[in-house]
This record gives structure tokens, sequence and C-alpha cells, in this order.
């Protein structure tokens, strides 16, 4: 009898229900070189991943910070959520803000609902943003780690366009940054001085991960977000500041503790940088802020 032979490189574009073996992708690197998944738009089968997790036991969070005049952007963050993230599973939502009395009201799916934490305002916005690495670690021991099993910290100016299902789950996850994910090493905008705990040298790093979406179990969230915040203090004791904030510091983690899963731009887009056909589906978009009218 004839083995049957798939051919694996012939059905990118498909679904899986064309191609047992399930389509790849070829236009995309969808595997780092230490094996971690690249999580790309037909590079999974989000049926076997429900089937394969306990949807009564599984139990997901997900952190944001609305300080100061960002609380205008939970609303669409939330509300886009309940459409898109994590469908039919438990989901916990962690709310930061300063302004709890400007939280809106939402209604929930089964299992899910959200938990305002109030928080002083910091006055510098590099803080408000550096501090997410303190606050977060500081919670998920004391709460987190007794209420859900993963944790995803996202930036709130954002809203969900499209599915984020369990593909995303993964130990120690990061996203790969919109703006660089086609660069090469020597363009990403890593802190580059020697004196920051987030100097990377010329010839290391893989990858330029945002900032602004990521995650894993609790344990290994509140190594990451630790590790950060000490960096954050060292580097402060000295005056310095890194380049791209809590951003550059996550980066700098992440070249000495790889990420098990990496998810594409698909899941932190910022139609700053166009609409690629690359990017089949924008899932996770950031929502155009006035600079002006937020900062100054
Ligand atoms: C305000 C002015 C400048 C920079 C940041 C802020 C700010 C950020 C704020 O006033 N309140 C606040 O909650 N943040 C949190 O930090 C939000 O969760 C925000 O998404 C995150 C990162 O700041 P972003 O989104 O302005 O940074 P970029 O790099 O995505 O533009
Ligand atoms: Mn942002």
């Amino acid at each position: 009898m004839r083995l049957r032979t798939v051919p694996l490189y012939d059905c990118a574009g498909k679904t899986w229900r064309d191609t047992p073996n399930g389509p790849v992708r070829t236009d995309v690197q969808t595997l780092t070189p230490w094996l971690a998944p690249v999580v790309w738009n037909g590079t999974y089968n989000i049926g076997i991943l429900n089937k394969q997790y306990n949807k009564k036991t599984l139990r997901i969070g997900l952190t944001t910070f609305a300080m100061k005049k960002y609380i205008v952007f939970l609303k669409p963050l939330i509300e886009t959520a309940e459409m898109f993230f994590m469908v039919g599973h438990k989901v916990n939502y962690y709310i930061f803000t300063d302004r709890i009395n400007e939280v809106p009201t939402f209604s929930f799916g089964d299992g899910r609902q959200l938990m305002i934490i109030q928080l002083p305002a910091y006055q510098r916005w590099q803080d408000v943003s550096m501090r997410r690495m303190e606050t977060i670690q500081d919670y998920s021991r004391q709460q987190f780690l007794h209420e859900v099993d993963y944790l995803m910290c996202v930036d709130v100016d954002m809203k969900f366009t499209d599915d984020v299902g369990l593909e995303i789950i993964g130990d120690l996850v990061g996203s790969l940054h919109p703006g660089y994910f086609k660069s090469s090493r020597d363009q990403y905008p890593y802190e580059r001085r020697a004196l920051s705990q987030a100097f990377i040298p010329n010839d290391e790093g893989d990858y330029y991960y945002a900032g602004g979406h990521f995650g894993g179990n609790v344990q290994e969230v509140i190594k990451l977000t630790n590790h950060c915040h000490h960096a954050i203090l060292a580097d402060k004791a000295n005056n310095i500041e890194a380049r791209w904030h809590d951003e550059s510091y996550i980066n700098k983690y992440f070249l000495h503790h790889k990420p098990t899963k990496v998810l594409s731009p698909e899941y932190i887009w910022l139609y700053y940088y166009g609409d690629p056909p690359i990017i089949q589906r924008k899932r996770f978009v950031e929502v155009p802020k006035s600079r002006i009218l937020l900062r100054y």
C-alpha cells in the first residue's frame, strides 16, 4: 500500500479542513531558532486547541492600565474583548486605574468578570508606563496567581477586531513589534548604551518585541515583570532610562529568557505601518490617539 503524502507546501492559504495536516505559511517565519512557534493565521487549528484545553478549569487574566486620560480607551478595549478575546473561556479582566469612578459598566459572557484596582496617578508618563512592571508583579503574587492560570498584559489603547483564542497561550509569550518584524538585527531600536540594564550589543538579539502585549503563565509573568522592575530601578539609581522604557527592558529579558511562544504582529497591529496582506488577520490593533491631546 502506498503511503498518502500530503503536499505540505501547496496548502498555504487553505483551511485546515482542506488539508488534514494543515496549511503552512511559507511567506513568514513560523518557528524561532529555539523551536518556539510563531503564531500566524493558518498555522494552528483552533478547534483542536479548544478540545485540548478544559474550558471549565482554564482561567485567563487580561491586565491593562487605564491611568489618567487613558481611561477613555477602556470601553472599546473591553467591549471588543467580549466579542473576540477567548470567547467561551473564563476571563478575568484586571483594570488598573486612578479613575475608578470613570470605569464604565459592561455586560459579560458567562464566567467572565472585571476587577478594578485603584492606583495612585504618577506624574511622568514614562513612570505610568514603566510602573506597570512593578504593579503587575506585585498583584500577580498577591492575587492573580490564585485566580488565573495565564495572564496577558496589554496596552489599553487597543481594540480587538478579530479572534484571539487559545493559540496565544504559552508559558512565556512575546509579540513581534509591527514596525520591526521584517527588519534586521541592526535596525532593532534596542537600548545601545552599555550602562543601561536594557543594553543589548549589536551582535545579539533575536527579534524586536512589542511592549504592549506579553504574557504567559502567572509564575513566568512574575519573573519577567520582577526582573524588568528591578532593572528599571537599577537604571534609575544611575539616572538612566532605557530608550523605549519598559519595552526596552522586556526586549533584554527575552534575549536571555526566550519566549516559548511568539505572537506575530497580527496580535498587536498599528495601522501606522499600513495594511500589508502578509498580516492576514489584524486581531488586536492600536486605537489612534492624539499624542498632543493626551501627553501634554
Ligand atoms: C500618557 C502619556 C504618554 C504616554 C503614556 C501615557 C499613559 C499610558 C497614560 O496616561 N495612562 C496610561 O494608562 N498609560 C498606559 O501605558 C496605557 O495602558 C498605555 O496603553 C500604556 C503605554 O502607553 P502608550 O500606549 O501611550 O505607549 P505607546 O508606545 O503604545 O504609544
Ligand atoms: Mn499603546
